[in-house]
């Protein structure tokens, strides 16, 4: 695995899963998923999406982007919840808080092709990632495009933390086990992504 990768199987457990669910389906209601689509191709993803945060990751024809509010609706991407940023607090090492929380809905057959995380400017801050519903296989490789990869399950409640050389690896989601889990009423995986998108003011390694 590439240095700076952390597994941390069951980070969560089932009430404190169940807890965040309940809160994520209020948020949801606020700011829908939506599905992006491929620069200039217009293809959609098969993952919708949705943000909370002060900056919400997009895409659309235009290109990748953060922005602080939701494409259809025009609104301010709702807040971060405070067991979120208290998962951030215990795992990232970073003295700032997140900006960005993606919210990912893989439904059946949804995938994520491999891909580098690159429209932050802070790359001193890791990406955290909570995993609910069912299991996925993730696909982690270099920080080059076609060297070697591996998998690694994440089920419900695992959190990951992609740190220091990682931070810039290649990876993605080959699929979803359907039926894994049984968090999610009608199945299927949700993923949040908590990141730091700009460098903060007064930098930490000048205090
Ligand atoms: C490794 N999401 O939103 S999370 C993404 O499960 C994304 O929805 C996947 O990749 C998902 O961009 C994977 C785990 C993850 C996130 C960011 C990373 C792994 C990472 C950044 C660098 C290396
Ligand atoms: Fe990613």
């Amino acid at each position: 695995m590439p240095s700076g990768l952390r597994h941390l199987p069951g980070f969560l457990d089932r009430p404190a899963q169940e807890a965040l669910v309940g809160k994520l389906r209020a948020l949801v209601a606020e700011a829908p998923f939506f599905t992006p689509v491929m620069p200039r191709t217009g293809r959609p993803f098969t993952v919708a999406m949705t943000n909370l945060g002060s900056l919400g990751w997009v895409s659309d024809r235009a290109g990748y982007r953060y922005q602080p509010t939701h494409p259809d609706t025009g609104n301010p991407w709702p807040t971060i919840p405070e067991a979120v940023l208290a998962v951030w607090r215990e795992v990232s090492a970073y003295p700032h808080p997140p900006e960005a929380c993606l919210v990912n809905h893989y439904r059946e057959g949804a995938k994520m092709g491999l891909h580098r995380d690159e429209d932050e400017e802070e790359f001193a801050a890791p990406v955290v990632s909570i995993s609910l519903g069912d299991t996925a296989v993730f696909r982690i490789g270099g920080t080059e495009r076609g060297g070697k990869t591996e998998t690694l399950k994440l089920s419900s409640g695992d959190v990951l933390v992609m740190g220091g050389e990682s931070r810039l690896c290649y990876h993605g989601i080959d699929r979803v086990l359907s039926g894994t889990s049984t968090l999610l009423r009608d199945g299927g995986r949700i993923n949040l992504t908590l990141r730091r998108v700009t460098k903060p003011e007064t930098p930490s390694q000048r205090r």
